[in-house]
């Protein structure tokens, strides 16, 4: 269902602070940045190393009743959820569905950089927040 691990997105209390962090403890890049009104984060992708693999997403609430706003004021900062390319997400939310998974939006929504993106609730996947994400086709 899934062709690889996208990103791991982390709940950030402030974000510049948080970039700094990662890229100067780690060396990783910043490759993107974005502001998500919808969704309430401001959102900054980091590559981790060359091989163009998985990245982490770093997410700082606009407000405190956001998705992430909620989750750091419940559990601090930390990972909030793991995010899997698929090719179809209307396809793979409707198989999730049949699973009886609560899949969040009834349809997909915008996500970064021009991706289609669907929530599975945590407490149907094991305590894990998961996102799929379907890219612009090339
Ligand atoms: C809540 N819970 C979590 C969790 N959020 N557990 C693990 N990981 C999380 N991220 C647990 C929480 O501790 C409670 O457990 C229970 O779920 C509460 O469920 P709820 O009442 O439904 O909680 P809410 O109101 O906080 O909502 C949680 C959901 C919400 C997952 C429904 O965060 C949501 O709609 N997320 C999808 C959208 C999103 O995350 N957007 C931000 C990223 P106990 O205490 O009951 O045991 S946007 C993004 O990544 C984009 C655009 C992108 O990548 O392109």
């Amino acid at each position: 269902m899934f062709s690889r691990i996208d990103h791991v997105g982390i709940a950030v209390p402030n974000m510049d602070e948080a970039v700094r962090f990662y890229t100067e403890t780690f060396d990783m890049r910043v490759a993107h940045e974005e502001t998500n009104v919808a969704q309430g984060v401001r959102e900054v992708l980091l590559d981790v190393g060359d091989d163009g693999g998985a990245q982490v997403q770093l997410l700082a609430p606009l407000r405190a009743d956001s998705a992430v706003g909620k989750f750091l004021d419940r559990s601090g900062p930390g990972v909030q959820q793991v995010a899997y390319a698929v090719d179809d997400v209307e396809a793979a939310t409707a198989r999730l569905r049949e699973a009886g998974m609560r899949v969040l939006y009834p349809a997909a929504q915008s996500g970064t950089a021009g991706s289609r993106v669907n929530f599975v609730h945590p407490k149907d996947a094991g305590g894990v927040l998961i996102e799929l994400v379907e890219h612009p086709r090339a």
